[in-house]
């Protein structure tokens, strides 16, 4: 029997390739795309891709069977196409949420309290040199805190902010049973209300800069946004903006619009934090992700069965 033949579309975990070395036959997409693959095209079954796969690459492999995305957010992947052709798509959720919370509050605290740039006042020697650091315009004590999203990971940071003593609130398009959190029916509700705002919804069309110019005015000048989400959400020209207006307080981002560009004018401010979208990359947990993909497969050509499909192409045995 040989082995099912999988196209890894780009290379961003790379215990991937570790955890299906041994039972799979992979190919890597070749630069110029998937029509340069040429004959082995129809050999391959599965794909992995994170950041999109879209309807005419699953159309360039006749016997493709499953997507699996190496991450909880499967954005970008045709899902309407993949169903419409009988094609699975897979997931990688639950096994991130600690670490992704984990950095959304390491987030929070190190812009409220700017901790980059006092640990580089150390590190260049200006303790020393030239005294004490500024003091932090802003704090974590009294703020209230709305999360735009309360899923899996919004649901972590919440528990992990309860401790730090902050009123929560949410925002989801349906209230969450069993969430004793005040719930917003609007994300400008919700803005009002607040002077932090965690985003950890999806990519969508719904999604899109959804947090705008009126939103971040409604957190005001005392106010600060972390986003470990999508940089889709948020409109990058109005956050620029309204921190030069000094209308928002600051920003702790993970995730941008445009990855890996990140606007310059951004990192003028010494109020923004910024991360390369390492909220998941510990290697415990790429490691997880990597066992979930490899899971993922093995379940699915041993018995017609993925572990972890997205709701969009929902569960039906192959066999
Ligand atoms: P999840 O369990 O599906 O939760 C998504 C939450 O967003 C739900 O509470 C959902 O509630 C809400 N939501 C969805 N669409 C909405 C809308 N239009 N308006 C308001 N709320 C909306 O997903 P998760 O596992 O927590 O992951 C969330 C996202 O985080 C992923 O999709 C991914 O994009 C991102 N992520 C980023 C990183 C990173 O490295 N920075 C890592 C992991 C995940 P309702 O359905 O009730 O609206
Ligand atoms: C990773 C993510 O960056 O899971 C997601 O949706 O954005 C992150 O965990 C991604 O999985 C890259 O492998």
């Amino acid at each position: 029997m040989p082995k099912p033949a999988v196209l890894l579309s780009q290379k961003l975990n790379k215990f991937i390739e570790e955890a299906l070395a041994d039972d799979y036959d992979l190919l890597d997409l070749p630069e110029e795309g998937v029509n340069a693959l040429g004959a082995r095209a129809a050999d391959i079954r599965a794909v992995i891709a994170f950041g999109g796969f879209s309807a005419e690459q699953m159309d360039a492999l006749p016997n493709l069977e499953i997507i699996t995305c190496p991450g909880v957010g499967y954005d970008g992947i045709d899902t309407d196409h993949a169903a419409s052709r009988g094609i699975f798509i897979t997931h990688t959720p639950n096994v991130l949420n600690d670490e992704v919370a984990d950095t959304a509050v390491a987030l929070l605290l190190n812009t409220v309290r700017q901790f980059y740039f006092a640990e580089k006042w150390v590190r260049d020697g200006r303790w020393e040199r030239d005294g004490a650091f500024e003091l932090s315009p802003f704090t974590l004590k009294g703020r209230k805190v709305g999360l735009y999203g309360l899923g899996r990971i919004g649901e972590e940071i919440a528990a992990r902010l309860e401790p730090f003593k902050v009123e929560i609130s949410y925002h989801t398009r349906s209230p969450k049973k069993g969430v004793a959190y005040a719930y917003h029916p609007t994300l400008a509700s919700l803005a009002e209300a607040v002077d932090t705002l965690i985003c950890i919804v999806p990519k969508t069309d719904e999604t899109h800069k959804t947090i705008n110019a009126d939103i971040l005015k409604a957190l005001g000048p005392n106010g600060i946004l972390i986003n470990v989400g999508r940089g889709w959400t948020v409109d990058e020209d109005d956050l620029i903006a309204a921190l030069e207006a000094g209308t928002l307080g600051g920003a702790g981002l993970d995730v941008f619009y445009d990855e890996p560009h990140v606007p310059e004018k951004l990192l003028t401010f010494d109020t923004v934090s910024v991360l390369p979208h390492v909220a998941s990359a510990s290697v415990a947990t790429r490691r997880a992700m990597a066992q979930l993909v490899a899971d993922n497969l093995k379940s699915w050509f041993a018995e017609g069965r993925p572990v972890t499909p997205v709701p969009e192409t929902p569960f039906t045995p192959k066999v």
